[in-house]
């Protein structure tokens, strides 16, 4: 007889020293900000998808730059909810990667030590010149255009777009997060991006127990070993208490 999805995920994460959790937008979403889903993709009208761009930032850098100053007035006010938190506390009994598309720097707010920002932070902007990223204090309303102090090329969010790679680096590290990982999180997700979606795919392919917590189903549920669904920051204290 198949266990409870609750019980068997509460025994494999209560068992598990090594955890790594990837986390999409519906984790940050009991902190008031919005998922890409829920505002049916849109913001101000426009489809992220066509905002989040380098085509975009070539074609109208100020719509850009006034969604990335929306996104980090939102995100200044926003604290980290108790989803982030039981992530944050598991701290103390086993060592958690936190693999985040979110840009929102949430996870580190709620004091989790290892994560790995996927998509870039809404809390950097990066010369489209050669120089390093900026890191900046927050919430920061850049006027436009803002050049950078170093060599006058126009500033851009440090954030990856769609169509555009993401680090190698970043990838190779999340890769082995999950590999040495004994239970596989999968936070608010809609499993739909790539390539991050691909590492909650080939915990699957690998033999590592997948337990998912989302709103809804996704294309991982079939092939999690548990899936439950619900607010992440009311299942995930009652999944991760000690
Ligand atoms: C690349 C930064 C190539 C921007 C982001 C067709 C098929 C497959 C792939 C593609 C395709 N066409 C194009 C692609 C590639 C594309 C992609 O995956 N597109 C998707 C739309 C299909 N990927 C890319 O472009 C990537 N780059 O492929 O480059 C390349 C290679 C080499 C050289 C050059 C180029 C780059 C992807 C990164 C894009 N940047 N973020 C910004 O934030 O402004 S992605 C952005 O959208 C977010 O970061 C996030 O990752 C994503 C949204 O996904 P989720 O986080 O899952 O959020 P979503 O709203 O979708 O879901 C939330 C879920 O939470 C829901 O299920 C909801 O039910 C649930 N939920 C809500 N509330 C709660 C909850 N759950 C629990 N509790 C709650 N309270």
């Amino acid at each position: 007889m198949k266990k409870d999805p609750f019980e068997l995920a509460r025994s494999l994460c209560s068992k598990a020293r090594r955890v790594c959790a990837l986390t999409g937008a519906g984790i940050s979403a009991e902190s008031g900000l919005a998922t890409f889903r829920d505002a049916g993709g849109l913001w101000e009208g426009h489809r992220v998808e066509d905002v989040a761009t380098p085509e975009a930032f070539r074609r109208d850098p100020r719509l850009v730059w006034q969604f990335y100053n929306a996104r980090r007035k939102a995100g200044a006010e926003a604290r980290p909810n108790p989803a982030h938190l039981a992530l944050a506390k598991l701290e103390e009994r086993a060592q958690v990667s936190v693999l985040t598309q979110n840009v929102d720097g949430l996870h580190g707010k709620a004091g989790s030590t290892r994560v790995v920002e996927l998509h870039g932070s809404l809390w950097r902007v990066r010369c489209t010149g050669e120089c390093p990223p900026l890191a900046h204090a927050e919430p920061l309303e850049l006027a436009w255009p803002t050049q950078c102090k170093r060599c006058g090329e126009l500033l851009r969010p440090d954030i990856v777009w769609f169509g555009e790679a993401l680090d190698p680096k970043v990838l190779e590290e999340s890769a082995r997060a999950m590999l040495e990982s004994e239970v596989f999180l999968v936070i608010g997700t809609s499993a739909l991006v790539q390539p991050a979606a691909s590492i909650a795919f080939e915990a699957v392919r690998r033999g590592i127990p997948v337990v998912e917590v989302n709103r809804e189903r996704t294309p991982l549920s079939k092939l999690a070993s548990a899936t439950l669904l619900g607010k992440a920051g009311e299942l995930l204290p009652k999944l991760l208490k000690a």
